[in-house]
């Protein structure tokens, strides 16, 4: 078994050497010390599992080895060729989720940015780097993603360089498929994933969670900039992104305040380009989820957009009180319609969302009380369990100012509590990651993101150490430190999806998936018509197209990678 699985690296790591040759003969530089790096580890028979885009100076640093007796290391820092760090792994133990024993090399110590080389014996080595440039590349990348998968314009080469496209969905004439006679002008916003349908819970989460990020780091957005359209106004980039969501969000909303769930063709469209998946598009059904999700986004708007409080806040208003008239009215897709359906009946935590938004933006006394009847335990989030974006807003600095401090502190402490408990996941595991059974789920990589973004919040609210290295742990999980040895984003380091379930990366002609993507992840309920080299929930992953349940790419798992590398960046741990 494992010598099957160090040929199977071995031989995924020869054919990313390929694919870095021809992205760079191509033009991209993106990675341009890959072909050096990737040349160094195909002589590796020990399998190593590292970040493979940079660790941030004074971040805790581990480096996986897949080993079954405790080995001894040497670390060589490259530009100077000296022995910096020598030093004997933790005892090995064994992932079941996995089927792998491994070893952790702690090389936190090294603080110098550069490039690295830990060996095992004479023959045996990887190379990783410390380095705050990169992450800031990455960071921008993710973002950028979104610019990308925006419906209804083109995308110039000037911002999109060789994934330039033309216009798709200009969406002036959306059916309403319940009222045939209507149709609505419902443009611009975000692409849901490898789709081209929008649908509004999915949305919801991934608008806050952008929207999330940039309160929480106004500084570190405030000049920051990533070659788009709009780079050149006076608005921080992410305020432009955010807004060409909001756009079409606002367009969702019914004259009775109630939200329709979806802007959607009946069925998913081939993998051809925007342009050319011309079917008619919908929308469906108002809902309860969709209008209460939309209340928290546009009451979380009214705040971050103070030009336009009105707009946002009486479209939140609106949506709230449709949803007190029709509190349990759950969304299944109409018997003609076949895409994604984000069903959801559970609706206490949507109620208990956006009462918090709702109440952090006018203060009013009647939606702390809705907080107080609808609020659960705090969870890490997701589209179908939003309790925790309440926790994350009644925590942040406005809840601070406008919560008393009695109703703060226990709702701090229940947030905490929880956060220990993924410490305590991350702790116990072989790969230092707060990641369980449960959470090798449609879209893993999602999950980790979501209690990466937990435990930065944790972090920020106690600077205690034991979170942030809950956190960095699961930032370098989803760079390479995971027993695929993926670094799961598009574009970034030496072992990255290339053939992601992304109908413009697939149809594009261009061989470089479109960049700063973060794939679905391993899961093994294997959804898909693909065939898996592995039934194990931690190894279940498919880089190929057929592989949707693996590897499509969402605007909600890009979200909470957004939000983490910010947080990491602002943390300065440099
Ligand atoms: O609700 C059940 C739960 O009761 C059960 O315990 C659990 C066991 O696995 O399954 C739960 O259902 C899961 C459901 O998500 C809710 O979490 C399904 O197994 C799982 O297949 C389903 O996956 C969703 C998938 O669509 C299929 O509907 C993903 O969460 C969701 O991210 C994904 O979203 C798609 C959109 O439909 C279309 N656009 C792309 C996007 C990403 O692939
Ligand atoms: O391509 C679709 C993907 O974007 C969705 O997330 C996924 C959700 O179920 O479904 C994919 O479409 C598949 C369809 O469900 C079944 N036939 C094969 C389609 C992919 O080629």
């Amino acid at each position: 078994m494992t010598t099957k699985i160090k040929s199977f690296s071995k031989l995924a790591v020869s054919l990313s050497l390929i694919l870095a040759i021809s992205a760079c003969s191509g033009g991209n530089n993106m990675n341009s010390s890959v072909t050096s790096e990737a040349l160094q580890s195909e002589s590796d028979p020990v399998a190593f599992y590292v970040n493979q885009t940079g660790f941030l100076p004074h971040q805790q640093k581990h480096i996986v080895i897949r080993s079954s007796q405790p080995v001894t290391f040497d670390v060589i820092h490259t530009a100077t060729g000296k022995t910096v760090l020598q030093g004997t792994t933790s005892a090995p133990a064994y992932w079941d989720l996995a089927d792998q024993t491994v070893a952790i090399a702690d090389v936190s110590s090294l603080v110098e940015p550069g490039l690295y080389r830990l060996s095992v014996g004479a023959e045996d080595y990887t190379t990783f780097r410390v380095s705050a440039e990169r992450l800031n590349a990455l960071h921008d990348a993710t973002i950028k993603a979104y610019y990308y998968n925006r419906a209804g314009i083109a995308l110039d080469p000037a911002f999109a360089g060789k994934w330039h496209r033309e216009a798709g969905h200009p969406d002036t004439k959306v059916i309403n498929l319940n009222q045939p006679e209507q149709s609505i002008v419902s443009a611009k916003g975000w692409y849901d994933a490898g789709d081209y349908n929008k649908y509004i819970v999915n949305s919801g989460i991934s608008t806050y969670t952008l929207m999330r990020a940039y309160l929480d780091f106004p500084g570190f957005y405030a000049e920051r900039r990533w070659n788009i359209p709009e780079s050149t106004n006076q608005q921080p980039d992410l305020l432009d992104e955010i807004s060409w969501n909001l756009d079409w969000m606002l367009t969702m909303q019914d004259k009775d305040g109630g939200v329709f769930h979806k802007l959607t063709t009946l069925n998913f469209a081939p993998a051809v380009m925007p342009a050319q998946a011309n079917a008619q598009r919908y929308v469906v059904s108002k809902g309860t989820a969709a209008s209460l999700n939309f209340a928290a986004v546009m009451a979380t708007a009214a705040r971050v957009y103070p030009q336009h409080k009105n707009t946002y806040l009486s479209a939140a208003e609106k949506a709230w009180q449709w949803a007190q008239r029709n509190p349990a009215k759950p969304y299944t897709n109409e018997a003609n319609v076949n895409t994604g359906e984000y069903g959801d009946s559970s609706f206490t935590d949507e109620f208990a969302w956006a009462a918090s938004e709702l109440y952090l933006t006018t203060g009013e006394p009647g939606y702390l009380n809705q907080i107080e009847q609808n609020l659960g335990a705090p969870a890490t989030p997701g589209w179908s369990d939003t309790m925790g974006l309440a926790y994350l807003s009644l925590l942040s600095e406005q809840g601070q100012k406008t919560l008393s401090g009695q109703r703060y502190d226990s709702l701090r402490s229940g947030f905490l509590e929880y956060a220990d408990s993924l410490v305590k996941t991350s702790q116990d595991s072989p790969f230092r990651i707060a990641m369980s059974a449960r959470d090798f789920v449609w879209g893993s990589n999602g999950v980790a993101m979501n209690h990466a973004m937990v435990l930065a919040s944790a972090y920020r609210l106690t600077s205690q150490e034991s979170y942030r290295h809950a956190f960095t742990g699961l930032v370098d999980y989803v760079l390479g430190k995971n027993p695929l040895g993926y670094s799961y984003i598009t574009g970034f380091g030496q072992r990255s999806p290339h053939f992601i379930h992304h109908r413009q990366s697939q149809a594009d002609g261009v061989a470089e998936p479109v960049p700063g993507w973060l794939a679905g992840g391993p899961q093994n309920g294997h959804q898909d018509n693909c065939h898996y080299e592995s039934s194990l929930p931690a190894t279940s992953y498919k880089d190929n197209w057929c592989s949707y349940s693996t590897n499509e790419v969402t605007i909600n798992w890009n979200a909470p990678l957004v939000y983490s590398l910010a947080a990491l960046l602002e943390q300065k741990i440099q």
